[in-house]
């Protein structure tokens, strides 16, 4: 690939409002990993239809998705962004990766158990066939790394599993991507029940600290933040809301876990909710700036997101013909 650098990929929905998880947990570690790798980032809105959606609001959310990515300080003369819906290289080779994957392996997806159950009125077999999707959009850019948390790693593990069938009957095809596990990957935790990791698709505003939140508003779930009654500002899975809070703090200013335990020491919950509170807001106010900066540069956005999607399109296109050619698919007439 470009560069000779090894190929990363990752994907986001365009689902639900983005929280500080998503953003401490992922896109932010996207930004540095473009430094080193060549890295392909779509929005995955064909993944999104498999819950019912609204069009115009999907529609926009997909839009300010990719701003966000670009505001995040995602370079996209570096790195690829792109809609996968723009790519129909996408759909091409999920169909015949579909006919290379077992009903069997498929039922033992637990994303889709939980979410037939949370959509019980519209279980489609796109919904089942994500997995599928995931890997053809993984495998389409001989990607070596997959950042994904936990949550997706069954679904990697099917991805390479398709892969590597493939690559027994046709011959070497296909690169197996591994999970990329990051050094400090942050897992935010809900702000109002601390066990639970920080959703965008939790029910309780209060529990998640969304990425266009205004200030007076972050200042106000960082106030009612579940803690505990300790009193000890201290660094241990026992006090799980403190923990949380001392994690949002180093991961918007930098500092290490001791050097913040120290510098709170002695001092009350009430001022540790005061300073993260503000280190979240001295993060999100520019990002939210920048957000709306671009969003009115219509053309320049335009413009990225054709440019990208060709790039994306040439590398896609590529992988798909050597597929439909080793499957036995007539050649096409130039
Ligand atoms: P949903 O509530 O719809 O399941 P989600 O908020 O859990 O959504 P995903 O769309 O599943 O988010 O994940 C997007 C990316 O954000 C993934 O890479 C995931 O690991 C990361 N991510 C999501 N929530 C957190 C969190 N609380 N802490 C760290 N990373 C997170
Ligand atoms: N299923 C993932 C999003 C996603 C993805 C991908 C992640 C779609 N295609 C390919 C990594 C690689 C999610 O919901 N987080």
């Amino acid at each position: 690939m470009l560069d000779d650098k090894k190929v990363l990929f990752s994907g986001m929905q365009a689902t639900g409002s983005l929280t500080l998880g998503n953003y401490l947990g992922a896109l932010k570690n996207w930004v540095k990993l473009s430094d080193d790798y060549q890295c392909f980032y779509s929005v995955v809105d064909m993944h999104s239809i498999t819950v019912r959606q609204d069009p115009a609001t999907l529609r926009k959310r997909a839009r300010a998705l990719m701003i966000l990515y670009i505001a995040a300080g995602i370079d996209p003369e570096k790195a690829v962004i792109y809609f996968q819906s723009h790519v129909s290289a996408h759909a091409e080779l999920a169909w015949i990766l579909d006919c290379y994957t077992y009903m069997g392996e498929m039922n033992r997806m637990t994303q889709f158990k939980d979410k037939s159950a949370k959509h019980a009125d519209n279980i489609n077999v796109g919904l089942f066939a994500y997995p599928v999707l995931m890997a053809a959009d993984i495998l389409l850019y001989q990607t070596d790394l997959v950042p994904v948390g936990i949550d997706q790693m069954q679904h990697l593990e099917i991805c390479r599993d398709i892969a590597m069938r493939f690559n027994n009957i046709y011959g070497p095809t296909f690169t197996i991507p591994e999970a990329y596990i990051g050094k400090v990957g942050a897992k935010i935790m809900s702000l109002q029940d601390p066990t639970k990791k920080m959703s965008k698709s939790d029910e309780n505003p209060n529990a998640s600290i969304y990425l266009m939140d205004d200030p007076d508003t972050i200042r106000r779930k960082f106030k009612r933040a579940v803690t505990d009654s300790e009193a000890c500002i201290c660094y241990r899975d026992e006090q799980p809301g403190i923990k949380n809070l001392l994690d949002i703090y180093c991961a918007c200013t930098g500092t290490s876990t001791e050097d913040a335990v120290r510098a709170f020491d002695g001092r009350g919950y009430g001022e540790l909710k005061e300073a993260v509170g503000e280190s979240v807001v001295a993060v999100l106010e520019p990002l939210q700036k920048r957000c709306e900066e671009l969003t009115k540069e219509k053309s320049y956005i335009d413009g990225i997101i054709k440019a990208n999607a060709e790039k994306a399109a040439y590398y896609a296109n590529k992988t798909l013909r050597k597929v439909q050619r080793k499957i036995g698919f007539p050649d096409r007439i130039r």
